[in-house]
């Protein structure tokens, strides 16, 4: 089964968003395999983020993720980074189709709800980021 690392960031979790974005996978089909609530460390984002590491927006995206605390997933199914991705919506919720989850709570570019990696090398590099072995039942 695939499986893909979801993160419910700082502002959609602080604002008791979790509930219905974990509704809204649920009903598409996927299984939720691994969950924590944890507070992202500057160590950390700079491992999820290493590709971002000296672009403009990096230090604000930091801020904001290292902010307050956010709950990490893996959900597995069919498809599901791909359709995952989908279900999240554009980056820039400005430009998000409607219905996907960016769309509903995410604010700007920077403050948009919630992470999902977009292929499998990256689901395979992330997901031991946020989980142990032991930490995940699929
Ligand atoms: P996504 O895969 O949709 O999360 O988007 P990217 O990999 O392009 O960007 C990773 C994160 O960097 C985004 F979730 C938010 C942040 N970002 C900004 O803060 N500003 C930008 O202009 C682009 C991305």
């Amino acid at each position: 089964m695939q499986k893909t690392l979801v993160l419910i960031k700082p502002d959609a979790f602080g604002q008791n968003h979790s509930g219905e974005i974990l509704k809204i996978y649920e009903e598409a089909g996927f299984k939720i395999v691994a969950a924590k609530v944890m507070r992202m460390t500057e160590a950390l984002a700079a491992k999820h983020y290493a590709e971002h590491i000296g672009r403009p927006f990096y230090p604000a995206l930091v801020e904001f993720m290292t902010s307050a605390p956010l709950m990490a997933l893996v959900l597995a199914g069919d498809d599901v980074i791909k359709k995952v991705r989908e279900i999240n919506g554009a980056t820039n919720p400005a430009e998000a189709a409607d219905g996907t989850i960016r769309k509903l709570f995410a604010e700007d570019k920077t403050h948009n709800a919630v992470h999902a990696s977009d292929s499998e090398e990256s689901s395979a590099r992330e997901i031991p980021i946020f989980f142990s072995a032991a930490e995940i039942f699929d």
